[in-house]
Order: structure tokens, then sequence, then C-alpha cells
């Protein structure tokens, strides 16, 4: 153990401390990336309206509607290539886009809500 530990003190002398200041910094960043990323293909429903309201995205992607107002909202495709149930207040629904198309939408519950989203 304590063979060990003197070898992790100088493990530790020899990095520089700005390089372990920047591989924390780093770090931290990726992830707020990540997050980004993954936030990138949500939709949010407010004030009785899909945002983005047209959204395109690649064959094989996610796409998640996120209801943040204080009524139930739904998403129906059109041409019936998904339908959700109602999505009650901080409730989402997903659906996986899997081929190439243009899918208008809008809410089951108030048909005056639309969206549209591209495949391609
Ligand atoms: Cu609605």
């Amino acid at each position: 153990m304590q063979v060990f530990t003197k070898q992790l003190r100088f493990a530790l002398r020899l990095v520089p401390c700005r390089t372990l200041i920047l591989a924390v910094l780093l770090g931290f960043l990726s992830g707020a990336l990540a997050v980004t990323a993954q936030e990138a293909n949500v939709i949010t429903i407010n004030d009785f309206s899909f945002a983005p309201k047209e959204l395109t995205v690649t064959p094989g992607t996610t796409v998640k509607w996120l209801n943040h107002d204080d009524v139930p909202h739904s998403v129906v495709d059109k041409n019936k290539a998904f339908r959700s149930k109602p999505i009650d207040t901080n409730q989402s629904f997903s659906y996986t886009f899997a081929s190439a198309g243009t899918f208008d939408y809008v809410c089951g519950l108030h048909p005056q809500m639309m969206g549209r989203i591209i495949v391609k």
C-alpha cells in the first residue's frame, strides 16, 4: 500500500497541474455537448404549438415530443405512421423514423397545432 501511495505521488508530480485542470474542463465540456446533442431531436410543446415546427433528421433518428403545457396534447401523423396517446404535462412521446419521407402531424386534441418531420 505504501509503495502504491509513493508511486501515485510520483505519477501525480509528473502530471502538470494545468493539464489536470484542462482534462477536467474537457470532460465537463464533452458532457455538456453530449446533453446538447441529445436535446437536438426534442420537440417541445409550449403554448399550444410545437417547437421547432419543422425538424429535419436522418433515417433511424428517434424524435421525442415533450409537453411543457399544463394541458395534455398528442402527436398524430396525417398518414398514420405514428399516433401517440395524450401526453400529459412534462411527459413525452418518442418515435423512431426508420425511413425517409415527410411526416406532417397534428395534435389529435387540437388539430390547429401542426408540425412536420422531414427524414432524409
Ligand atoms: Cu394539443
